[in-house]
């Protein structure tokens, strides 16, 4: 009866690692939005665009979003806004932004943001702290970020004007998630291969126990 548990743990042993190697990681995939002139305006300006299978979904409760050759902003029906740009003429303005999928925000792009803190905004991702964004001395600044910055399907991130005559949101890179998908390739394959061969070894080699 021993014997006959220690050969079934053995073949379930294999028959888990064979599954385990059958199942290929997905490649995670750095994908960036630029949210002017260069994307779809009908699309991004109806709040919803998609890129290498990626859709961000963009809302502003303040105003519409606007897009132009160089920028991207609410326009806020009030009259006096800065239309291409996250200002707080009429209120501070805001953009929430989702995802379909689970992705990692590695980093965004504003311009027409002054240094100096003469210009304050910021980045809240999902439940983490605010981001204060610090502008930089640069005519166009980019934001890296590398922890608490993981925005799971159905949450939401918000950039928020604070202070100062408003900036245009750029762009947004984000990476996407590997997953665990049924990926047969040579490499597994013989992976596979080596495995089977190991379980054959293993059931002819006589146990001690
Ligand atoms: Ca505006
Ligand atoms: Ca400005």
């Amino acid at each position: 009866m021993f014997l006959w548990n220690k050969f079934n743990y053995r073949l379930v042993t294999c028959f888990y690692w064979i599954f385990l190697m059958g199942a290929g990681l997905s490649q995670a995939a750095t994908i960036t939005f630029d949210l002017r002139n260069t994307l779809n305006t009908t699309a991004i300006e109806a709040g919803s665009v998609t890129q290498s299978g990626l859709t961000l979904t963009l809302t502003s409760a303040q105003g519409s979003l606007n897009q132009t050759s160089s920028s991207f902003g609410v326009n806020h029906p009030s009259s006096g806004d800065a239309t291409s740009l996250l200002d707080g003429v009429n209120g501070a303005e805001t953009i929430n932004i989702s995802f379909n999928q689970d992705v990692i925000i590695t980093s965004l792009t504003l311009s027409s943001y002054t240094h100096g803190g003469a210009e304050t905004a910021s980045l809240t991702i999902a439940s983490f702290s605010p981001i204060d964004l610090v502008a930089q001395a640069a005519a166009s600044d980019v934001y890296n970020f590398s922890s608490d910055n993981l925005l799971n399907m159905g949450q939401t991130a918000q950039l928020a004007w604070l202070s100062g005559n408003g900036f245009s949101f750029d762009s947004i890179t984000v990476e996407t998630i590997a997953s665990v998908v049924p990926e047969p390739n040579s490499i597994l394959l013989l992976g596979l291969s080596g495995i089977i061969f190991a379980c054959y070894r293993s059931r002819r080699t006589p146990s001690k126990g």
